[in-house]
């Protein structure tokens, strides 16, 4: 780990983090080697990225899929939370996709608030619930989502927003740290490694390893990681073959081949069987706890 070089060429992406404070976090790694920044708590203003979002009069999308038993088990308090901590003071339109529209739950808004349901249809195995997203998500920029909306988060249901998420988040092309692999050496990071799939990445290839819990950017930059990881998908299933990690496999590919202008700390999605770790002051999100007997059948 280091901190960012003291370079004063402009960093990518940071029109929403105004005074970044690279050096308010030594301990940590602020800077990727393309020159993002990485944010962790302490190294940006809050207060600087909200003005900053409010004076460009921006709508802030969060999408998020909530099919079958996920309706039922996340949904509520991952909206619930979401009022409390997602974007407080910008205009912000969720979008729910889901295949029961009548059960979505009734969810007090915030001024400035808005909930779109979006009806899906069923996948029957769970890998398509989670990889049809990437279609799913693609058609919708194309469409009024991403008429209305300048910048989206795409987001998992299964975990609950815990701290401030803010504009500080915002950039052309967000990636999120996965918080189980943010230590690990590079040849050990789990992506797809099988040369026929699309997604795969050679022993030296990768950065970092991304989660698809949280990904996020610009509609134009969206469209583009959307359509990449769909076709790759749809390559790979005419092979007859499938990704390790489904979608996240194809995402970490993108993001290979064409750089995040910001990535987000493991405090942005973080999972408390971790553990406590020094560097993790405050959790955005959290996962909740996986009950895959439960939901995977
Ligand atoms: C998924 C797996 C097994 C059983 C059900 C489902 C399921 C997922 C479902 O029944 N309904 C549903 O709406 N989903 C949506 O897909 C929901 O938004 C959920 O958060 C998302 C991804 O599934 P999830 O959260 O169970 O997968 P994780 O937490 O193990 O996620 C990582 O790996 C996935 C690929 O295997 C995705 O890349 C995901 O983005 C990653 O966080
Ligand atoms: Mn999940």
């Amino acid at each position: 780990m280091g901190i960012c070089p003291t370079d004063t060429r402009p960093l990518l992406g940071d029109n929403f983090t105004g005074g970044l404070r690279h050096w308010a976090r030594p301990e940590v790694l602020t800077c990727t080697s393309w020159r993002a920044p990485i944010i962790w708590d302490g190294i940006f203003d809050p207060h600087e990225a909200e003005q900053e979002a409010r004076r460009q009069n921006l709508t802030i999308g969060l999408t998020v899929f909530a099919v079958g038993r996920y309706l039922e088990k996340y949904l509520e308090h991952f909206l619930e939370s979401a009022e409390q901590h997602f974007m407080v003071g910008q205009s912000v339109v969720y979008y729910v996709f889901t295949d029961r529209p009548e059960a979505v739950p009734y969810i007090a808004l915030g001024q400035g608030r808005l909930l779109r349901v979006e009806p899906v249809l069923r996948e029957s195995r769970w890998q398509d619930v989670s990889m049809a997203r990437m279609h799913t998500l693609h058609e919708a920029l194309g469409g009024p989502l991403g008429q209305e909306a300048d910048y989206v988060f795409c987001l998992d249901v299964d975990q609950h927003f815990t701290g401030n998420f803010g504009p500080e988040a915002l950039s052309d092309l967000v990636a999120q740290l996965h918080a189980w692999h943010y230590r690990w050496p590079r040849w050990l990071l789990p992506y797809e490694r099988d040369k026929r799939s699309a997604a795969a990445l050679g022993l030296g290839e990768g950065d970092f390893y991304y989660h698809a819990a949280v990904f996020g950017g610009s509609v134009a930059a969206l469209r583009k990681l959307t359509a990449h990881c769909a076709l790759g998908q749809q390559r790979d299933r005419e092979r007859g073959i499938e990704a390790l990690w489904h979608d996240e496999s194809h995402l970490n590919k993108f993001f290979w081949l064409y750089k995040p202008t910001k990535l987000l700390s493991p405090e942005f999605c973080w999972d408390q069987k971790i553990g406590w770790k020094p560097e993790i002051h405050c959790p955005r999100l959290l996962w909740e706890p996986k009950e895959y007997a439960l939901v995977r059948n």
